[in-house]
């Protein structure tokens, strides 16, 4: 490089090409070297270099002035010019080195990533922790107070009324099948009570609906809930009296059932919505079912009553008859539940007349039930009869009464004459319809109708609405949507249900029963969703946390400190120093051993004590919840692995977060290693997935297996033959022998938990006598159920022993090693290490050499024995595979029930009941799917039938797989499905093969070689 590039114009050394130039920071770095060497000749370089004082005055006006004097120094990049610079500065005599990066920093990714907050839920309050991570204590809720959104009443005043008077408290679940209207139900509330800040927007162009308690990305996405979400309201009753309630909003797909389920674990009662076209689903079925077991008042909302005007088209009479069949069909329902309606302490027939049902349509904000029409009659309207009152005008309102038009009186006889609902409600509903929707922009028909006959003057401004706007101004203007809610809300639900707490002094120590963790917006914390049974709970305070498997391990328990306390309210959360019984708050900093729910009490409470809470179980402990198992239909699985193995650590991490979000997902780590994830469906997994990798890990890539199905293990056959187990040359020998169960109803009692043997045997035995008919002695043997945590067909193990061949008092005192083994056995079968179902076990001998002491001492043997035992009597019992079966249940038109039983039957499966929906053109079907062929069916469904059918997968029972699974001549072809009769023999060996088990399920790997040979050759077994 010649010397005169090295300098500009202006006699400014400049360094060489622009393409070599160095980095701010490497200048400076330059400077920095000449600085910390302590030359102080940076400036002097300067000098040296012909830059004059004019020179640097002028640019001082520039105010670049500073710059350019390092300009010297900074400007030069190449190596070579700083070292001419060095040579110059330090002369020859001293050798300079340069040092350079290797590679110029061009990657604009720094190399430690900041950390992002990931953001998977909106929520107001959420946010300011993140944005103000000084803030603490006071500060922090002072910021929060400010965020949350303005209501129509006095926040503060909620709050003190749910302290000051709990009996003004009512928290129920708004649950219902898919897509019936629970969340808009919501919303309406939620607008009637917030300022129209929250409305996202109000034209009906740009109109979206507020889904205030969806709050999840993907429910957002999906336009579904998929997660309960709990919200409290203050909010009036028909007199005006002001109640707090406190709402849960659940999914209604019964793949997300667990959500639903945990929140009527924190309720008084449910609000059962029902789109009123649909009609009773499978879904309400079981959710009423679930509200009898639980003693919970139920109300029913019959939601989208626009669409029997609008997309029905029903008349009124038809309209009438449609919604008449539904609570028909929901008292029947009840009347077929005679097992739980004994204990059943609220109303069993649901009916307008008894306040708790509703009629609605969310999305018009339309609500009204047969007392806000009586009441609006009595306010405006000549009745006809001075002794009729607004209450007795009501009864005559809904079943089988008529209104004789001309005389103006109420009838039983039909002939001529419509019934009283039709004339004094749905007529004018339907007239309100009619006027509205074809009204123009002076509106005089609307106008004059809702002077006349309501009484109700209504804005001209509103005639220029669009017609869906306009309609719901004059149903608010009639209706107030809270007051009819609130009103079927406080009549239907016990205040005593809350109170066995209530009525306590506020002295009372805390209570708590928590039912579900709720993540924060960043997936990092967790709070938990408490209602508080008795007493109350401050900030600060200290609780004792009772976990899920406290009744079982003591060690499930700890005692925390409550760091946050907030009232939820949807899109956010209100924070609060304490809550008094019968609220429902979110707790945090208590759920380090939490996964599902748990029992919080104060730590003075001892918990042996039983108290008055009431609602414990008889575990022992009496104020112990029961925790409901939601992983008993987690049948549908996937394995899963981080595509990069050194990303193992987040991963676990992910998967602990969903352990915690997710209440019926499951993880197995196989033997093999293999990491296999559980849930009920497709859909429920495939959630799960989606926030494994973007909520709960940053974005980990994640590998994912096909999806395949549990399996369980079961036998179709006695046992051909005794043969006694024995391991080693201990000379102890037991026998045992395996049958199929075939009493199902036992089964479902064992299910059930009505044979309970925690119970005493006295009570088991009395219940296996008198309803299953077992004989005295048989009925005194049962010892275990099992698997573990899973008593769906159970299977059990007895002890048929006789006095003669059998030491029975050394027997009993080995019953809890014995039944270890037989527990060892049923959790993990021989066939490919799944569970064994509907299996009898049945020791018939047992010979222990040696005294009680040693046999005793030898116990730890005694449990594999027995679980060798169990295994030799199943595979001397012809072993069966057996798979998990789900109903598809499918709400289709008619021309597409073809296509739809035609891909069930495709899949193994059979549709086995149809039913026309009254009053529409749709039907319902029923049928059963085995699990594992169900994978894609829910698409396959609605993308054959164009959208014209929707299916639902619900987990139903466990299934024989056809084939022998020994058959070692079942012919399997590679790479395509195996025919039907080697079913059980493919998924056995591929299950072992991702296992990691090897070899052949074989009796030979328990028996003796002799014995086995014997067997053979007598042909006892393949
Ligand atoms: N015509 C009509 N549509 C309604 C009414 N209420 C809700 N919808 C519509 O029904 C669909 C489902 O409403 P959501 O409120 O999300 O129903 P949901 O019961 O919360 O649904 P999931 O929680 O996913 O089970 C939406 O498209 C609503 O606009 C109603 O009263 N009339
Ligand atoms: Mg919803």
């Amino acid at each position: 490089m010649e010397d005169e590039d090295l300098y500009d114009e202006f006699g400014n050394f400049i360094g060489g090409n622009s393409d070599d130039s160095s980095s701010e920071s490497e200048r400076d770095e330059l400077v920095e070297t000449l600085e910390l060497l302590g030359t102080g000749e940076v400036d002097d370089l300067s000098e040296e270099d012909g830059n004059d004082e004019d020179e640097d005055e002028d640019e001082d006006e520039d105010g670049d002035a500073v710059t350019d004097r390092k300009s010297l120094v900074v400007k030069d990049d190449a190596e070579l010019n700083r070292n001419d610079v060095l040579v110059k500065a330090y002369g020859t005599a001293v050798e300079t080195l340069v040092m350079s990066e290797d590679t110029p920093m061009t990657n604009e990714e720094p190399v430690i990533k900041p950390l992002t907050h990931k953001k998977m839920k909106v929520e107001f309050t959420d946010d300011v922790r993140s944005k103000n991570p000084l803030l603490e204590g006071e500060d922090l809720c002072k910021e929060m107070w400010r965020l949350l959104p303005e209501l129509n009443y006095d926040r503060e005043y909620m709050i003190q009324t749910m302290k000051l008077v709990p009996e003004r408290i009512r928290t129920v679940a708004v649950v219902g099948g898919l897509h019936s209207g629970k969340t808009t139900f919501i919303d309406t509330l939620v607008l009637d009570t917030h300022s129209p800040s929250i409305q996202p927007s109000k034209t009906l162009k740009s109109f979206k609906p507020l889904r205030f308690t969806d709050n999840h990305k993907m429910e957002i996405e999906r336009g579904m809930s998929i997660r309960l979400s709990p919200v409290t309201l203050l909010l009036p009753d028909l007199r005006g009296i002001s109640y707090v309630l406190n709402l849960i909003d659940t999914p209604g797909h019964v793949a997300f059932e667990d959500e639903s389920t945990a929140a009527l674990q924190a309720v008084d009662g449910m609000v059962l919505v029902i789109d009123v076209v649909e009609g009773l689903t499978f879904r309400d079925r079981n959710l009423i079912t679930e509200a009898l077991r639980m003693d919970l008042a139920i109300c029913v909302v019959l939601n989208k009553l626009d669409r029997l005007v609008l997309d029905l088209r029903l008349p009124p009479r038809d309209a009438y008859y449609k919604m008449e069949y539904i609570i028909d069909d929901i008292n029947a329902f009840i009347d077929t539940k005679s097992e739980y309606l004994t204990t059943y302490s609220h109303p069993k027939q649901v009916t307008p007349l008894n306040g708790n049902v509703i009629f609605a349509s969310s999305t018009l904000q339309l609500a009204f039930s047969i007392e806000t029409f009586a009441n609006l009659y009595y306010e405006n309207m000549d009745l006809g009869g001075d002794d009729l009152d607004a209450t007795s005008f009501q009864q005559y309102l809904w079943g089988d009464i008529f209104y004789d038009l001309s005389n103006k009186t109420f009838t039983t006889n039909q002939t001529v004459h419509p019934h009283s609902f039709v004339h004094f409600v749905l007529e004018p509903i339907y007239k309100l319809f009619t006027y509205t929707l074809v009204s123009d922009v002076k509106g005089l028909e609307l106008s004059h109708y809702l002077w006349h006959e309501f009484g109700v003057e209504f804005p001209k401004a509103n005639f220029k609405l669009d017609p869906p706007i306009l309609l719901r101004n004059v149903f608010h203007s009639l209706f107030s949507f809270p007051k009819v809610f609130t009103q079927m809300v406080v009549r239907s639900t016990h205040v005593e249900s809350v109170s066995g707490s209530v009525s306590g002094s506020e002295s009372e120590s805390f209570i708590g029963k928590a039912v579900k963790l709720i993540e924060s917006s960043n997936g990092q914390d967790f709070l938990a969703l408490v209602r508080v049974i008795q007493g109350s709970i401050s900030k600060g305070s200290r609780v004792r946390v009772l976990g899920e498997t406290f009744a079982e391990n003591d060690e499930d328990m700890a005692i925390q400190t409550v760091n946050e306390l907030y009232i939820p309210g949807g899109r956010y959360k209100v924070p609060v120093n304490d809550a008094g019984v019968g609220s429902l708050v979110l707790i945090g900093g208590i759920d380090s051993i939490i996964n599902s729910g748990a029992t919080l009490l104060d730590p003075v409470i001892s918990i042996d004590a039983p108290t008055d809470a009431g609602t414990g179980t008889g575990t022992g402990h009496s104020t112990i919840f029961t925790i409901p198992d939601y992983t008993c239909k987690s049948v549908f699985k996937v394995a899963i692995e981080p595509a990069n193995p050194s990303e193992l650590p987040r991963f676990l991490d992910g998967l602990r977060k969903i352990n915690k979000t997710y209440l019926a997902s499951r993880l197995k780590v196989e033997a093999s290693g293999e990491h296999v994830l559980m849930g009920p469906g497709e859909l429920y997994l495939d959630c799960v997935l989606h926030d494994l990798r973007l909520f709960f890990t940053d974005d980990l890539e994640i590998k994912v297996s096909d999806p395949t199905a549990k399996f369980s293990e079961t036998c179709s056959e006695t046992s051909v033959v005794k043969i006694a187990s024995s391991i080693g040359s201990t000379g102890n020998k037991i026998s045992v022998i395996a049958e199929p169960n075939k009493d199902w109803k036992l089964s479902r009692a064992i299910e059930q938990g009505k044979l309970d043997l925690s119970q005493p045997v006295k009570h088991t035995a009395k219940v296996l006598r008198k309803e299953f008919g077992w004989d005295a002695l048989a009925a005194r043997s049962v010892w275990s159920f099992g698997p573990n945590n899973d008593l769906k067909s159970a299977s059990m193990l007895l002890d048929d022993t006789l006095e003669e061949n059998t030491d029975k008092v050394l027997l009993y005192s080995l019953k809890d090693s014995i039944c270890t083994g037989f527990k060892w056995a049923v959790n993990e079968g021989p066939l490919c290490d799944e569970p064994i179902r509907n299996t009898k076990f049945k020791i018939l001998d047992m010979a222990l050499a040696g005294s009680v002491v040693q046999a005793a001492g030898g116990s730890a043997q005694l449990v594999p024995l027995v679980r060798k035992a169990c295994y030799t009597g199943l595979l001397t019992a012809k072993p069966r595979l057996m798979e998990p079966i789900y109903t598809v249940h499918v709400t289709t038109s008619e021309p597409a029930i073809e296509a739809v039983s035609l891909l069930v039957s495709k899949r193994r499966g059979k549709i086995i009941h149809q039913n026309p929906i009254p009053g529409t053109a749709l039907h319902q079907l029923e049928g059963f799917i085995p699990v594992i062929e169900s994978a894609g069916l829910e698409t396959d469904i609605r993308l054959r039938t164009q959208g014209q059918a929707m299916c639902f997968l619900e987990f139903r029972k466990w299934d024989i797989v056809p084939g022998d699974p020994l058959d070692l001549e079942a012919f399997i072809p590679k790479l395509k499905p195996a025919p039907k009769s080697s079913l059980a023999r493919d998924f056995v060996m591929k299950t072992r093969r991702r296992k990691g088990l090897s070899g052949e399920p074989s009796l030979q790997k328990y028996v003796d070689p002799n014995i086995y040979l014997q067997l053979k050759e007598r042909g006892l077994l393949l």
